[in-house]
Formats: C-alpha cells, sequence, structure tokens
C-alpha cells in the first residue's frame, strides 16, 4: 500500500510501497478514507518531539473495516470508524474513573503496535506506527480499542477531523475546563483545533469569544466559527484589546492552542482573577514555562488537556449528532483537499498559516 514515511526530521515524507501485515489478535484493518493534517504530525516533521523512525504520521482519521483478526468483537468488516489516537483498555484505573484520554494503554504502543511490533515494513526495514494509527496511508492495522464506530449517513472524509482537530478543541471547553454559560473566553491559535475550541465556546454558551491569531484569514475563520472578537497578535496589544473587550475585568478562560510557551503567558495574563488557562498546544519536548507563582496565588486555574480529556467511544459519536444537526461545523473547517503525493505541499501550507485544516483524501 501506499503510505508517506518520515525517515528523518527535518526532510520531507516519502511516498513509498509498504508491506503492511495483516490484523492480529484484537486488532483490524482499515481502508482510510480520508486524514487530517495537524499540527502535532509537523511537530515531529519539524523536530520539536521525538519518535521512533521511519514512521508513517497521521492521528485524524476515518475508514471502513476491511479486515478483522482473532478476538475482535466491537467491530465487523464494513463498519465505518473513526480512528481514536488513544486506545482505551476499558480496563486500567484510568478507564475505570472516565479518563480514557489518558488510558494506559497508550503508553505501551511506543511507535508499534500494543504487543511491542510492527505490521508495517519496506522491503528489509521496519516502519513504525504513530499513536497506533498512522493514517497517512491507504490503509491501516489499529488496535480494536482505538475504533470508535460512526452512524454509516455521515461523509467519512468529513469525520477523518472528529478523531484530532474536532474532539480536542470541542472537548477542551466542554470537558477539560467545563465552560459556563454567559463566560468570556480567550482562544490564542485559530487554526484547526482552535477553530474548534471556538465552536466549543459557542456551544457551552460563551457570551463574547475572543480569537487571538496573528493571519488576517484565520480571524476571519475564526468570526465564521462563532468568535465575536477578533486581535491580530502581529499589530495589537493583546492584552489591552482584552482588557477592553472585558470591561477592564479579563477573561474568565483562556485557551493556548499554539504551542508556544510566549502564548500559554500571553493567556495566563489574559485571565481575570479566579480564572482558568487551558494549555492545548504541544510545546517542544524540554521546553520551560516561568510564571509568577502570586499570580496562580489569585485563584487562578493552569491546566493541560490531551485529546479534550474525551471518552472517544461517548464524545465522538454525540459530536457527529451535533454535525448532521447542523449545530456543529466541519465542512468549513476543510480548506484544502489534497491526494497522499502532495502530502508535502498540505505541510506546507499549514506551517506558512494559509490553511485552516488540509484533508488528505485517499
Ligand atoms: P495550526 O497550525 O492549524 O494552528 C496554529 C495557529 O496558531 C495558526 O492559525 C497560527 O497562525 C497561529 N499562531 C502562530 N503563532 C501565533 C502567535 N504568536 N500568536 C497568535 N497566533 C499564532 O495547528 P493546529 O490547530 O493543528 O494545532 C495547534 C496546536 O495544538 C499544536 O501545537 C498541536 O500539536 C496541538 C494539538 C494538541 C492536541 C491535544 O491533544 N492537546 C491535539 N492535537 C493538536
Ligand atoms: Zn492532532
Amino acid at each position: 500500500m501506499k503510505a508517506a514515511v518520515l525517515y528523518e526530521k527535518f526532510q520531507p515524507l516519502v511516498i513509498e510501497n509498504l508491506e503492511l501485515e495483516g490484523p492480529k489478535e484484537h486488532e483490524v484493518l482499515v481502508k482510510i478514507t480520508a486524514s487530517g493534517v495537524c499540527h502535532s504530525d509537523l511537530h515531529y516533521m519539524k523536530g520539536d518531539r521525538e519518535h521512533p523512525m521511519p514512521v508513517v504520521l497521521g492521528h485524524e482519521g476515518a475508514g471502513i473495516i476491511e479486515e478483522i483478526g482473532p478476538g475482535v468483537t466491537y467491530a465487523q468488516p464494513g463498519d465505518h470508524v473513526v480512528l481514536s489516537f488513544v486506545p482505551t483498555c476499558g480496563r486500567c484505573s484510568y478507564c475505570v474513573k472516565g479518563r480514557q484520554n489518558l488510558c494506559e494503554a497508550r503508553y505501551q504502543l511506543r511507535g508499534n503496535m500494543l504487543d511491542g511490533t510492527t505490521r508495517l515494513r519496506n522491503g528489509s526495514q521496519e516502519v513504525h506506527h504513530f499513536n497506533g494509527l498512522s493514517t497517512f496511508g491507504e490503509y491501516a492495522v489499529v488496535p480494536e480499542d482505538s475504533l470508535v464506530k460512526i452512524r454509516e449517513d455521515a461523509p467519512l472524509d468529513r469525520m477523518a477531523l472528529i478523531g484530532c482537530g474536532v474532539a480536542t478543541g470541542v472537548g477542551s471547553v466542554i470537558n477539560t475546563a467545563k465552560v459556563k454559560p454567559g463566560s468570556s473566553v480567550v482562544v490564542i491559535g485559530a487554526g484547526g483545533v482552535g477553530l474548534n475550541v471556538i465552536q466549543g465556546a459557542v456551544l457551552a454558551g460563551a457570551e463574547a469569544i475572543i480569537a487571538v491569531d496573528i493571519y488576517g484569514n484565520k480571524l476571519e475563520n475564526a468570526l465564521q466559527f462563532g468568535a465575536t472578537h477578533m486581535v491580530d497578535a502581529s499589530g495589537e496589544d493583546v492584552l489591552e484589546r482584552v482588557k477592553d473587550i472585558t470591561r477592564g475585568e479579563m477573561a474568565d478562560y483562556a485557551f493556548e492552542v499554539i504551542g508556544s510557551t510566549d502564548a500559554i503567558n500571553q493567556a495566563l495574563a489574559t485571565t481575570k482573577r479566579g480564572g482558568t488557562t487551558v494549555v492545548v498546544g504541544v510545546t517542544p519536548t524540554g521546553a520551560e514555562l516561568k510564571i509568577d507563582p502570586d499570580f496562580l496565588h489569585l485563584d487562578r486555574i493552569l491546566m493541560g488537556c490531551t485529546y479534550g480529556s474525551c471518552y472517544p467511544r461517548a464524545d465522538m459519536p454525540m459530536l457527529i449528532d451535533l454535525y448532521m444537526a447542523r449545530r456543529l461545523k466541519l465542512d468549513e473547517l476543510i480548506s484544502a483537499t489534497l491526494k497522499l503525493e502532495d502530502i508535502n505541499s498540505a505541510f506546507e501550507a499549514l506551517d506558512q498559516g494559509e490553511v485552516a485544516r488540509a484533508i488528505i483524501r485517499y
């Protein structure tokens, strides 16, 4: 099957014909229909994060089950699925206490399947999986626990976005921060994930939703997704603008959706006493945050967030129902649809701030 392989950081992806071994116990073979191009993948290409290589990246995908391995009971060939970049075992202490996004299984993957081996190879060379998914290939072998079955009338290309950007962004508002109606919310970084933070804030009934970005096209997108105010961080004083908009109080919530320590500090500075800052962006390994503890002393909360604190099998079908009922925007998120062969230009466009979300359609 055709797949995009990352051999080394700072190098473009290489389209290769890889061998994909069939599914083993509790694994399935999925025909990928579409994959979103997320900044988390780009972090590995740019060396911000380390991963065993070579690797097939891609963690925002949907598809159709082609074949099931021994012992699989959750799904059948023909089922439509969104792929979760965290497998949820249902048995570890995190899963049983409702913190499925933190499931132990996630930390067993380490670039392989759950049994510690890989199904991907290029001739004699082993190729690694990414988050148990590797959606930048025509097919993927994934753990049964990474599957989320979905309704069949939902368009499978758009469903890919549910797998990361939507679940993460909307979830960070609803599950992680639990934003209250009438709140003021600052969103720093209006990209693929940030736009979903914005539409999560709309769903939560936020009153003021202040989008902050450095590109005019991103801010225009933000308005379309429900932002009430836009702040151009390339030219405007972000803190002054938030102060004006919130009548001097600053915001109840701020979300950092870039992956920069400067932006985290900026997010903290935009919150009022008792306010909450949520770090959604993924910072480079080893980054250090410097904050004045006095700031936290005033009942401020600083939170992390992985995967929108979601339970994929409960939250993703709910998000899809909202989309089908026209209460959630997905079509507008897709600003480019490309073939796998053009994946490097999708990453360039993401890096240059040209797209909301690009998807690869197989
Ligand atoms: P994308 O590149 O689409 O968005 C980032 C946005 O930030 C862009 O619109 C930029 O223009 C904007 N930006 C850059 N610098 C600044 C600045 N100084 N001030 C204001 N805006 C700026 O990326 P994405 O939306 O795909 O991902 C965003 C982050 O979220 C990234 O770090 C990614 O790795 C992370 C993420 C986290 C999780 C999770 O589970 N927490 C899941 N997926 C992605
Ligand atoms: Zn992602």
